[in-house]
């Protein structure tokens, strides 16, 4: 197997899943023990499969049954249980827990009592009003369900795979081809090359001298539920989740070519053929070359193509047919976010669902040559919230620890508060004050109206201590829907209250979106780039925060994380502009 961690991780959220649907309770002893055992697992680092039963259960979170599953994986390739489960709960019934608002119970009732399957069964038992006749519901709960299922598909969550599930599977399957004997490259193209926030289909380019192997080894792997086709130059396969996977092996010559026909877009393709075309040459998925004589002009490298056409190198997530094949004639691309000096929006254990302590991430963020840290546990209007006295011992820890660091790294206490329904915050203005650095995000009352949402953030951003407003719109991609929020005003109180907004790089949020950005773009706004991370190993996804960033043309200047260092801590310490309102209070 060539990631035992993953395959640990996938069975256990597998696992998970239809426990929950099995046992119709998300709350189930079993479920909470699979989720335990996913973080101890995640926190590990050594070789699973090299581990005994009774070693695997040394590791934090893990019980007996669950080691012995692990190792059963491990020595089998399968585990009988998950076998079983998946027999009495198809797919497509497990895709209807992704309806915001349908859980496990009501899942099992519609299937019980309506023989719900899929999503097809729910439309039409909604259609036919079945449900408000089931004891407990009325119109109102069915009426509330019909809207969720409309959502679900006007977001497209039933046919796009949200990228938080499509890159972990996309590197999976390319580490997986590029151990296959005679692979000379593997790497996935698309829209989420491109990076996209939903994929449709996972676009996997190989080159190798043989396919089957190629092939052999794709359906084989253990993600793969069905083959749609099976080619010597195309393989399609769907995984259990439903996101379809293509495979192309094309020859070592062509790579470039195919590279930058897979990797799209289809317009900015489009483009680059008629340009092509208007120098008597043609451009396909195996190269450039003249009409006339067939001679290739170019097709072993995207940037020799690029090159022969008279541009600069496109980078991937720039590649959307918006203007960017006239700016690489002009040498006049958007540049991309140079060297990320600080991370500001960072958990740690102390943190009710924050898994690594502060000492493992100062460690980590100094590594990543970090002149700035901010750490920013919840606070305690979330249910993962601290209390007062743990903040102050944690702001003991943090000098001692700035001491040991000297003037290498500014470590900032810095605190994530919630933003409540009027826009009020947590604790009290003089024990906010106290902090080097405060986020304000919202975490709960999603449902809230565009005004009310937009009074809560603009009443937020107008308190002096709040520096910068965390994943503005609160969705989570594929799952809950952005809240409805009146961008112009947040952006316009933003410029006025000199608030930064923040672009959170976790992929289940990626929060501002690339639409959101380039709106906020126009603005004279500051964007702050972060990991949000709960674990040390979660410090690299402000790398995908950079990488929407300049999806979004976001100059470098306006990120601060980009800045010198010493305009970087100035910034950090700076007060804000109504920062004086604070003595009048
Ligand atoms: P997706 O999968 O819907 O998220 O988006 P893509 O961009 O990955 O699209 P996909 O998988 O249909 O095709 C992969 C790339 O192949 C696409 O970005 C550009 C290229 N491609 C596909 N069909 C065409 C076509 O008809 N014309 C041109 N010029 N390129 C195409
Ligand atoms: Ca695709
Ligand atoms: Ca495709
Ligand atoms: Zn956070």
């Amino acid at each position: 197997m060539s990631d035992p961690k993953q395959d640990v991780l996938d069975m256990l959220r597998e696992l998970g899943e239809l426990t929950m649907l099995e046992e119709a309770d998300p709350q189930s002893f079993r479920v909470r023990a699979y989720e335990s055992a996913s973080h101890g697992i995640q926190a590990y680092s050594g070789d699973l499969s090299k581990l005994s039963a009774k070693e695997l259960e040394k590791i934090e979170g893990i019980g007996k049954s669950t080691a012995q599953k692990i190792r059963e994986l491990f020595d089998t390739g399968k585990v009988q249980k998950l076998v079983d489960l998946r027999a009495k709960h198809p797919a497509s019934a497990v895709a209807l827990l992704r309806i915001q608002g349908l859980g496990p119970k009501m899942l099992q009732r519609l299937r019980k009592e309506l023989g719900v399957q899929n999503l097809e069964d729910l439309k039409r038992v909604l259609a036919e009003q079945k449900l408000r006749g089931m004891k407990g519901l009325g119109q109102k709960s069915e009426e509330k369900l019909a809207e969720a299922v409309r959502r679900f598909e006007a977001q497209g969550a039933t046919s796009r795979t949200p990228i938080s599930v499509a890159l972990p599977l996309a590197q999976r399957v390319v580490a997986r081809m590029l151990e296959v004997p005679g692979v000379v490259h593997a790497s996935y193209c698309g829209s989420l090359r491109r990076f996209l926030e939903t994929i449709g289909d996972v676009d996997v380019v190989v080159a190798a001298s043989d396919p089957k192997p190629v092939m052999d080894a794709l359906v084989g792997m253990s993600v793969v539920d069905q083959v749609l086709v099976r080619g010597d130059a195309k393989t399609s396969v769907v995984t259990r989740r439903g996101t379809q996977i293509d495979v192309r092996v094309v020859e070592e010559k062509q790579l470039g070519a195919a590279r930058l026909y897979f990797t799209g877009s289809k317009g900015h393709n489009i483009k680059l053929r008629q340009r092509a075309l208007a120098r008597g040459w043609t451009l396909n998925e195996y190269a450039l070359s003249e009409i006339e004589s067939g001679k290739v002009i170019a097709s072993e490298t995207e940037e020799q193509i690029y090159e022969a056409l008279g541009l600069a190198f496109i980078p991937p997530v720039l590649r959307e047919d918006q203007g960017e094949i006239e700016a690489a004639e002009k040498g006049a691309l958007p540049r991309a976010v140079p060297k990320i000096l600080g991370d500001f929006h960072v958990h740690t254990s102390v943190s009710g669902d924050g898994r690594s302590p502060i000492e493992e991430v100062v460690a980590a963020a100094k590594a990543r040559g970090y002149r700035a840290l901010a750490i920013t546990e919840h606070a305690e209007g979330t249910v993962s919230g601290v209390g007062r006295e743990a903040l102050l011992e944690q702001r003991a820890r943090i000098a001692a620890l700035q001491k040991e660091l000297g003037s290498s790294m500014k470590l900032l206490h810095g605190i994530e508060l919630n933003i409540g329904p009027k826009g009020e915050l947590d604790y009290d203005p003089e024990f906010r004050a106290q902090f080097d650095w405060c986020l304000a995000s919202i975490h709960d009352h999603f449902e809230l109206d565009k005004a009310a949402q937009t009074h809560r953030v603009v009443t937020a951003m107008k308190d002096p201590d709040v520096r910068m407003i965390g994943h503005l719109s609160a969705r989570m991609i594929g799952g809950r829907p952005p809240v409805d929020l009146d961008l112009d005003a947040v952006f316009e109180a933003a410029e006025a209250t000199g608030t930064a907004l923040e672009i959170n790089g976790g992929l289940p949020r990626l929060d501002l979106s690339v639409d959101a950005l380039q709106r906020a773009r126009e603005r004279a706004v500051l964007f702050v780039l972060t990991s949000d991370a709960h674990q040390t190993d979660e410090l690299d996804r402000v790398e995908y925060a950079a990488m929407n960033a300049h999806r979004a043309w976001i100059p470098p200047e306006r990120i601060v994380n980009a800045w010198a260092p010493k305009e970087l801590l100035k910034f950090l310490e700076a007060k804000r502009p109504h920062e004086a309102a604070r003595g009048a209070r």
